[in-house]
Formats: C-alpha cells, sequence, structure tokens
C-alpha cells in the first residue's frame, strides 16, 4: 500500500506550508514570486567567445517560460549591452579588457540593484564569471543601503580569486572573487564608490577543485570558508551546503549564489569554457541548490559560463535551467 507513504509526504509538505505562512508574516522574509532575468553575454573575461551565446542559449532551453510555469512572474528582461569586438590588453594592469568589464559590470550592478529594489529577485545570466563582479556590487551596494548582512554562495570548479599579478592567464573571469574581496585593479574593485564587497566571514567557495599554488594562499588569507571537492565526498553535498548555511551566519537577510556550471562533472555538463574532471553529479548539484532554496533567503543569482560552442544538443543550457528552478524552490513533491 502506497497510502501511508503519500500521507506522510503530504503532511511534511502541509507543515512546510504553515511554516512558509510563518515566514511570510515576519518582515523581511516575505515569500518573493517574481524574478527579474538579466542577460550579459560577456565574453571579455575569458578565452573562448562561445560563452556569449550563453545567454540565448538559455532562452533556447526555455528558461522565461520554465520559471513562469514555476508559478513566478518575470517582471522584466533586461539585455546588458557587451561590446563584441576584441578589446586592446592596455598596459596600465597585466588583466585584459579591464575598462570594458568595468562598463558591463556598471550596467550590471545597477541592474541588480533596480531588482532587488522592486523586490524581485534578480537572475544574472553569462557569460563568463566576471560578470559577478557587477552582480556582486549590486547586491552588496542594495544591502549596504538597508544596513543588513547578506552571504555569498559561490559554486565553482576554480577558486576566481586570482589577482592581477598572480594570473598567468590575465583573463579576469578567474579574479571576480578577489574583487569582490577588494583585491584587483582599482577600476573594478571600486565600482559603486567602495571595497571590498562582500564579508568574507560569510562567504563560501564550495566545489572545488582546480586552483592555482597563489590562489590556495588567497583563500586561507581571506577569511572565506571554502569546501573542496574532498569534503563533498567526505561530508556529502547535504551536510556541506548545511555547512555553508551556517557559516554565512544566522543574522544575514539574503543570500547571493554565484553558480559556475563548471562545478558540474563536465560528463553531465559538457557546455563550459574551462571543464575540470570530477565535479558535482546530477543530484548533488541540484540537492546543493534545493536546500538553499528552503533556507529562503537567495535574493540573488548568478549563472555562469554556459558555453554553447561545447555543448552537446544544448543539454548543458537545460541543466542549467533546471537548477535555476530548483534555486527558486522547485520540489519533487
Ligand atoms: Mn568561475
Amino acid at each position: 500500500m502506497v497510502a501511508p507513504e503519500i500521507k506522510t509526504a503530504d503532511s511534511k509538505r502541509d507543515g512546510e506550508k504553515s511554516h512558509e505562512t510563518e515566514a511570510s508574516a515576519s518582515p523581511g522574509r516575505k515569500k518573493i514570486d517574481s524574478v527579474t532575468l538579466i542577460y550579459v553575454p560577456l565574453h571579455l573575461g575569458g578565452s573562448h567567445r562561445g560563452v556569449s551565446m550563453g545567454p540565448a542559449a538559455m532562452r533556447v532551453a526555455e528558461l522565461p517560460e520554465s520559471i513562469e510555469r514555476l508559478g513566478f512572474k518575470i517582471a522584466e528582461e533586461v539585455d546588458i549591452q557587451v561590446p563584441y569586438s576584441v578589446c586592446w590588453w592596455d598596459k596600465q594592469s597585466p588583466a585584459k579588457c579591464v575598462p570594458e568589464i568595468g562598463q558591463v559590470s556598471q550596467d550590471v550592478a545597477e541592474a541588480v540593484e533596480a531588482a532587488l529594489t522592486k523586490g524581485t529577485i534578480p537572475i544574472t545570466i553569462g557569460g563568463d564569471h566576471s560578470l559577478a563582479i557587477g552582480s556582486i556590487a549590486g547586491v552588496s551596494s542594495y544591502y549596504r543601503k538597508l544596513k543588513q548582512n547578506w552571504g555569498l554562495i559561490w559554486f565553482d570548479a576554480h577558486g576566481d580569486i586570482n589577482t592581477p599579478e598572480s594570473s598567468e592567464s590575465g583573463n579576469v573571469h578567474g579574479m571576480p572573487l578577489a574583487v569582490s574581496l577588494g583585491n584587483g585593479d582599482r577600476r573594478l574593485t571600486e565600482l559603486q564608490g567602495f571595497s571590498p564587497k562582500v564579508q568574507p566571514h560569510r562567504s563560501v567557495l564550495i566545489g572545488i577543485r582546480d586552483v592555482d599554488p597563489p590562489e590556495r594562499e588567497f583563500i586561507d588569507q581571506s577569511g572565506i570558508t571554502p569546501y573542496t571537492m574532498r569534503d563533498i565526498d567526505h561530508l556529502g553535498i547535504g551536510r556541506v551546503t548545511d555547512l555553508a548555511l551556517g557559516a554565512c551566519g544566522s543574522d544575514v537577510a539574503g543570500l547571493h549564489v554565484s553558480f559556475d556550471i563548471d562545478v558540474i562533472d563536465p560528463d553531465i555538463a559538457p557546455g563550459v569554457s574551462t571543464p575540470s574532471r570530477g565535479g558535482l553529479n546530477y543530484r548533488e548539484s541540484h540537492l546543493a541548490l534545493t536546500l538553499l532554496a528552503e533556507s529562503q533567503l537567495i535574493r540573488a543569482i548568478d549563472i555562469v559560463e554556459l558555453n554553447p560552442a561545447f555543448d552537446m544538443q544544448n543539454k548543458t543550457a537545460k541543466l542549467a535551467v533546471e537548477l535555476i528552478l530548483a534555486s527558486l524552490g522547485q520540489r519533487i513533491l
């Protein structure tokens, strides 16, 4: 007989619903039912131009329709303009395309902050991970004005914590976490007129496995909390996600989830610019985001590094859409 099982699931759901009602009654934890989609076809932070097709592939994979089917309203779709020409490597900095990325970051920051101010969840769709310089600046500026704490949860195969001096490639998509922590080219760190953007003791890195030697030291010195693939192998992604939530603190008003698709194993997510073996599997990536969604704290999401030029029949884009739905609270029952 399946009836008792169904009853158990239903009563659990009812219990959670009443919790949601309770949360809605308290200020600042109102259930948010609309999102702003911010498309950023940015490729200037990396070496593979196909990443600029990420937003188009997400639209082809029915991102907006899927979000609406989940019961959310799309408040607005914003297309950020990105110069497509190859930028010059200016001599002021060993980092590439800084003026161009700075302009895009400024536009992204304004769009993200506006989306938050309107009470929607900004979902920033890349594009390479350097766009997080802008999205994090927007989130940071929003909470700064409210004088509230917020947490950052960064999923990635890589550390993304290089500086122009430590980076071998000069690619800014390997630097956005460092920039957000206040280390890097001043034209990027000083965006919105203040630095650093993130509170290191409320910032977590999950899934790293391909870390440059200088980055190990930066991670150690930064005060952020790292969970490597070794930790996930050992503890399981559920426990790691719970620990990540704990590390952000019980006093955060919201979370920014910056999700680099290369955190997932390239066997199931081949459409990324810098694949690295030994990543999260299909269920682990879903569970991590589902648990974060259940915290009801997610206020902003980045989904980055989708590169359709390396994908197979758009399967990585379809997976990315599923993961956004998980972040928005889609559940099995
Ligand atoms: Mn990244």
